[in-house]
């Protein structure tokens, strides 16, 4: 409450809203700590939101995420086009080394007033990368970029995560990594629309793209589907980037045309306002229904009073 006290959401929207950094980084600390004040945060952004595209980047730890994603925000600021970035760990708070990693790398940019840069770490929030992130995607939004890219390492559910949140999900491979069982394994086959085979300057990355568009292929697809192009690239020099920004513009441009793009952002919004909803929900459970009322229905089960069912009913009434 003293944080709502403290903090003047519409100023610091307005200020966000006229490219001020701080403003920005401020607000999407807001959104991240789960702020007192996010509520007015969500609804002063909104009316300015909608007009960023969002691009997810997955893959491996160490296929050159972070690399592409500088070389893709070199790529698209030429193209004049403001870049956000969110930087999302989907580990725990005390790892911070990748973090420190994409951040030096990051400062190629740093400089740059068309460019936002944000490292988020998704710690243990039920529902990780989902809760926070697309939050963080409506202050870059709001604050004028035109593209944000969301870069996260694919491993566990996040992949899936960053797909969902997603207008266009690239996902990256590497030659020498294991990629090839790896991609089949993780279900990132369904996932990618467009497929990056990045140190392209490495042995093996032919075979990979070969093997890749093999298991591609295998894939059942719709007339009219979008069928995902394989794009190799060295990121560490710039190579292929050109290329890699044409399959994603193509990319969009189909969604837009085909419909894709609006079902996508309309299963995003319904997947939000659910999370949400649940986790409110989940609060009020706990509020009022503490250890001593579930211990008296429980009580009650055991004694033959009733089934769980039954108190499971009681209890969702009152919510
Ligand atoms: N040879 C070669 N090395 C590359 C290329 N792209 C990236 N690397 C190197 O691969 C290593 C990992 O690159 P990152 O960009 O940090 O990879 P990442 O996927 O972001 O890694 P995590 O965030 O830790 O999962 C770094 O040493 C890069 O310099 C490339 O095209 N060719
Ligand atoms: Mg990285």
């Amino acid at each position: 409450v003293a944080d709502r006290a403290r903090t003047d959401v519409a100023a610091l929207v307005r200020r966000g809203r006229d490219g001020d950094a701080r403003a920005v980084a401020r607000l999407i600390s807001l959104v991240e700590d789960a702020s007192p004040a996010l509520r007015e945060v969500s609804e002063r952004l909104v009316e300015h939101t909608g007009n960023a595209r969002v691009l997810g980047i997955t893959g491996a730890p160490g296929v050159g995420k972070s690399t592409s994603t500088s070389a893709l925000v070199t790529a698209m600021r030429a193209t004049g086009r403001r870049v956000g970035v969110l930087a999302v760990d989907p580990s725990s708070p005390f790892s911070g080394g990748a973090l420190l990693g994409d951040r030096v790398r990051m400062q190629d940019h740093a400089v740059d007033k068309g460019v936002y840069i944000r490292s988020m770490a998704s710690r243990g929030h039920l529902g990780g990368l989902s809760w926070a992130t697309p939050q963080a995607v409506r202050v870059l939004d709001a604050a004028g970029c035109d593209l944000v890219l969301v870069e996260t390492v694919g491993v566990g559910q996040s992949e899936v995560d960053v797909a969902g949140l997603a207008d266009t999900t690239l996902v990256l491979l590497a030659p020498g990594m294991g990629d090839g069982i790896q991609a089949a394994k993780a279900g990132i086959l369904e996932i990618g629309d467009v497929y990056v085979v990045n140190k392209a300057d490495r042995d093996g990355a032919t075979q990979l793209a070969r093997d890749l568009r093999g298991m591609l292929a295998l894939a059942q697809r719709a007339d009219g589907a979008w069928r995902p192009p394989i794009v190799k690239t060295v990121a560490v020099k710039g190579d292929g980037l050109d290329a890699l920004v044409e399959a994603i513009d193509r990319h969009h441009d189909w969604a837009e045309e085909s419909g894709e793009l609006a079902g996508r952002r309309l299963r995003r919004a319904r997947d939000e306002i659910e999370a949400i909803a649940l986790t409110a929900l989940r609060a009020r459970f706990v509020d009022l229904h503490g250890h001593a009322d579930l211990d008296r229905l429980a009580a009650e089960v055991i004694a033959g009073d009733t089934d769980p069912y039954a108190a499971a009913d009681r209890v969702v009434a009152t919510l």
